[in-house]
């Protein structure tokens, strides 16, 4: 009976495989989710607030980029109570000489919040701008479509496997219809404003610059955390969220105030934009 007892004993895998690895959010994380939720609803507060005095006909930025700062508020109130997050399960391959190949499982964390915030709010932010230089409809449905395409092909890319074309080929499409909205705003956008004179071309050079610069980090950043995950969820959020507050929060402040004091740079709301306004302003 020993004998048969020892036999059944199954044998002991030559390589013993890892246990999974989670990469998760942590407190320092979640306190900054908060910390943003707060800072958008004041941002909220305040946009609305300039509105006040401001003849209906005339409110068109402030209504786009209070709505742009809510959105990111209820974003942000969802991540950081944890919702809006799924796992993306990566099977990383290991390969050491002489020794067979090993996989080990990563679940890493993707917010997929953010896509939906986005999907909303970069149209809007877009169309912000895309006004300011009085683009014609047909250049700025372009530049919205695309930057559509790209927010939702990014979320494709966040949730695709290793070791298929998956994540980096939605990444390249996604990039491909970034170059789509810097070209309509850098090209069109920038002819458009400098038409329109000497003061709305120069602000829309400083604040599309501003635009430019920082929506380039967002795919950059997405590359280290999402792509290559070189970076802890802690650090991810932190990164989105420093770009978010100076995407929104500190866009929008410049805009609403250089509007204010720049009636050049009203919007010509013509069309349905002005059914039945007129005469309220
Ligand atoms: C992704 C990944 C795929 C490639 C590219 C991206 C670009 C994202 C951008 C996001 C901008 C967000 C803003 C948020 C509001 O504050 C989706 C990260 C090109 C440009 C401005």
């Amino acid at each position: 009976t020993f004998e048969l007892a020892k036999s059944s004993v199954a044998p002991i895998p030559s390589v013993v495989p890892s246990l999974p690895e989670y990469q998760t959010v942590t407190e320092t994380g979640t306190r900054t989710l908060w910390v943003v939720f707060v800072l958008m609803t004041i941002a909220a507060i305040v946009f609305s607030g300039l509105s006040w005095n401001i003849p209906i006909a005339k409110r068109l930025y402030h209504v786009i980029t209070t709505i742009i700062v809510v959105t990111a508020a209820i974003s942000y109130f969802a991540m950081a109570t944890g919702h809006g997050i799924a796992y993306n399960h990566v099977v990383e391959r290991e390969s050491h000489k002489h020794v067979p190949d090993t996989t080990h499982d990563i679940y890493r964390q993707v917010f997929w919040a953010r896509y939906v915030d986005w999907s909303i709010t970069t149209p809007l932010l877009l169309l912000d701008l895309c006004l300011l230089a009085g683009m014609n409809g047909g250049n700025i449905l372009i530049a919205i479509v695309a930057d559509l395409i790209m927010i939702l092909t990014g979320l494709f890319a966040a949730f695709g496997s290793e070791g298929t074309p998956q994540k980096w080929g939605w990444y390249t499409i996604a990039c491909i219809a970034y170059l789509v909205i810097i070209w309509q705003l850098a090209y069109h956008g920038r002819a458009t404003a400098q038409a329109k004179g000497g003061k709305v071309g120069k602000f829309f050079a400083a604040i599309g610059g501003y635009t430019l610069v920082l929506w380039t980090l967002y795919p950059i950043i997405w590359g280290i955390a999402d792509g290559s995950r070189k970076m802890s969820i802690d650090e991810e959020i932190i990164a989105y969220a420093v770009l978010d507050v100076l995407a929104k929060g500190v866009f929008g402040a410049w805009l609403l105030f250089t509007h204010a004091s720049m009636p050049e740079s009203n919007v010509e709301i013509g069309g349905f934009w002005s059914q039945g306004l007129s005469g309220e302003g």
